[in-house]
């Protein structure tokens, strides 16, 4: 075939174009006043040339078949609501975790037991999550939980790490839009810090809808990680982005980009230089322990002000002047930092911890004095993550790369040292949010694995038409130098990531009977004098029926179940089979009712029997060669 007459492959656009800088000119950055941000090309690489780097890495990204991965990553699902687990360094998936979502191969949002968790928000359909955090003891992953934010409906949820599912969620009062979230790491998770994002009229009742004058705010919020309920909530001045604790379990701190107050893009840029806010715990903890709170009305929440009052501070807060529009706020592994993210600077400032009792003690004049270095790496600094070795990797927004530099250096050069704190920029393909180092969060930090959570895919993928994938990429850091060793595409929009090591994480393989995930069902299971693990029952009480079956490959213990039009029906499955794998499921066809029920498990719905006729029912998990079999019928006589 002649060249002429070949083909065009959609798919193999010419990778010589430049392709950092494809956002340079967009409204993005010209907004921001960075228009020249793609300024910075290097040499531009092409396909070939990162296959062949990728070779180079010291540690390989390959797990053969039938080899386990050496680490855990948990991946936010962003605006798809749930929680992904894949094996590191493979980049497998290994499990969706449903959330903020409906998850039709589980039920998540159907059946009894999810809606229970769900609570109210059970009537929404979207999430919006950015942050999983895993709960720590002394500093180190327990691998008790994973935490994670809902900005869309203002939730925070919980995942218990052993059986992978979500246990609990809450929807936090008197603020909107939790974004930045962060776990308290000594002595142990014993809150879960959380920011509103927004600004709103206090009350927000319609009385005053200017979020630019009258009484007005958004809340730093801590949540019990235990019982996941509201613990307290401190009132702060502008707004709050980013969270992270530190290693003695007495601060906390956030961004803020919004030190305006501004409701428009331009106001919100007006500020050469926003804050980080630091929250002292042990002062809040004692004022709440003193009776010194309020509560606003509809929930007995206790809140304290953590604003400035005439200039003046409050014993609660403190607010460090940081250029400009911060975004990302990280905690270094050895407990000595704060580090808070440019964005619209290409500047991250490096808070020193050991000074913050001076700060609140009010030894400094200037609240500056407690920043020890604010090198400059790049434009758009976003997300910082560390090694354990003393060198912090730094996202880049608009530059597309990461940039490694070490953190005593930089804090040398802010002392006037003439001494070069950056040791390597790589680019990353493209405009990164965060990236996490494996451990990181923790005293372990290991410094082997290092993702980057790219927002743009662009030409990487086979095309998958307007909408791509992101690419969260994964590079060995082990060795002096980055190496990109494989770029793995994830649905809209993980943000963020953590990676623990698997000794860390302990999951069970079937369900235990007495679990409190399905208590409340066997309770009501109870009531009715049913035994769940030997019964087939069904109960008629007025116009409600209910189903009690058991499940064990390929049959259900119910194959019949006669009812009237109009009748509620709940169907409560116990899954007798001990066999590691064997899930069952349940489908009622044209009922939008589906569900898991795992080796052990209890799970059940409640829906109308609306229809008159005959609705057959199937097992929707494959558990046995004669899986298609596993069926029965409702039987629905007309009203
Ligand atoms: S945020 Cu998305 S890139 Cu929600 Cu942690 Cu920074
Ligand atoms: Cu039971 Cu398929
Ligand atoms: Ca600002």
């Amino acid at each position: 075939m002649s060249d002429k007459n070949k083909p065009q492959d959609s798919q193999d656009a010419p990778v010589s174009l430049s392709r950092r800088g494809f956002l340079g000119a967009t409204a993005i950055t010209s907004a921001a006043g960075l228009a020249g941000a793609a300024g910075l090309s290097s040499a531009v690489m092409t396909r070939e040339s990162w296959a062949a780097a990728a070779k180079e890495a010291r540690n390989s990204a390959h797990v053969a078949p039938g080899e386990l991965d050496e680490y855990y990553g948990f991946w936010s699902g962003g605006h798809q609501g749930e929680v992904r687990v894949l094996g590191i360094p493979s980049m497998r998936e290994l499990m969706r975790i449903p959330v903020f979502n409906t998850d039709s191969a589980t039920g998540w949002g159907i059946t009894n037991e999810s809606k229970r968790i769900m609570g109210d928000s059970a009537k929404f359909h979207n999430g919006d999550c950015h942050h999983p955090h895993i709960s720590m003891t002394d500093g180190r992953y327990d691998g008790k939980y994973l935490f994670i934010n809902d900005k869309a409906n203002t939730r925070i949820a919980r995942i218990r790490l052993d059986i992978m599912k979500c246990d609990k969620m809450i929807t936090v009062p008197n603020v909107q839009a939790i974004h930045g979230l962060r776990l308290q790491k000594v002595p142990h998770t014993k809150y879960v810090f959380a920011n509103g994002e927004f600004i709103i009229p206090h009350p927000n009742d319609g009385t005053n809808l200017d979020v630019t004058s009258g009484e007005r705010y958004t809340m730093f919020n801590a949540v019990d990680a235990e019982k996941m309920e509201m613990a307290f909530q401190v009132m702060v001045d502008g707004n709050l982005d980013n969270t992270d604790a530190d290693y003695t379990g007495k601060y906390a701190a956030a961004t803020c980009y919004n030190s305006e107050g501004a409701v428009d893009l331009g106001g919100m840029m007006r500020n050469e230089r926003d804050w980080v806010v630091v929250f002292n715990v042990e002062a809040i903890e004692a004022a709440i322990k003193a009776g010194k709170f309020v509560t606003l009305p509809g929930h007995p929440v206790p809140v304290l002000d953590g604003r400035k009052k005439d200039g003046k501070d409050s014993p609660f807060t403190r607010y460090i002047p940081v250029p400009k529009n911060p975004h990302g706020l990280n905690t270094s592994p050895d407990g000595k930092y704060f580090i808070a993210n440019g964005k619209l600077s290409p500047t991250v400032s490096v808070i020193e911890i050991s000074r913050l009792d001076g700060l609140f003690a009010g030894k400094y004049q200037d609240p500056r004095e407690v920043i020890v270095a604010e090198p400059e790496l790049g434009l758009g600094p976003l997300h910082t993550t560390f090694d354990g070795r003393g060198n912090g990797y730094t996202t880049l927004f608009l530059d597309s790369q990461v940039v490694k530099w070490d953190i005593d250096a930089a804090i040398r050069a802010y002392n006037g040292e003439k001494v070069n704190y950056i040791k390597q920029k790589l680019d990353v393909q493209y405009q990164p949010g965060h990236n996490h180092a494996s451990l990181t969060e923790s005293r372990d930090a290991d410094g082997k694995w290092l993702v980057v959570l790219c927002k743009f895919s662009k030409d990487r993928f086979l095309l998958t038409g307007p909408l791509h994938p992101e690419n969260d990429q994964l590079i060995d850091i082990s060795g002096e130098e980055m190496k990109l060793v494989h770029d793995g595409p994830t649905y809209a929009e993980p943000h963020d990531c953590i990676l623990a090591h698997r000794s860390q994480i302990k999951p069970i393989k079937i369900w235990k009977r007495d679990d409190p995930y399905f208590a409340d069902t066997v309770a009501m299971a109870k009531k009715d004098g049913v035994k769940l693990e030997e019964d087939n029952k069904i109960i008629r009480d007025g116009n409600k029926v209910r189903v009690y079956m058991t499940s064990m490959a390929p049959a259900f213990g119910i194959t019949e179940i006669p009812c009237k039009q109009g009748d509620e029906v709940t169907v409560t499955i116990t899954n007798l089979d001990m066999i590691e794998d064997v899930t069952h499921g349940f489908c009622l066809v044209n009922h939008g009712v589906s569900m898991e029920i795992s080796p052990q498990q209890t799970s059940s719905v409640t829906f109308i029997a609306d229809k008159p006729g005959v609705h057959w029912y199937y097992c929707n998990w494959f558990c046995h060669a004669l899986h298609m079999e596993m069926v029965g019928r409702l039987l629905v006589e007309p009203a």
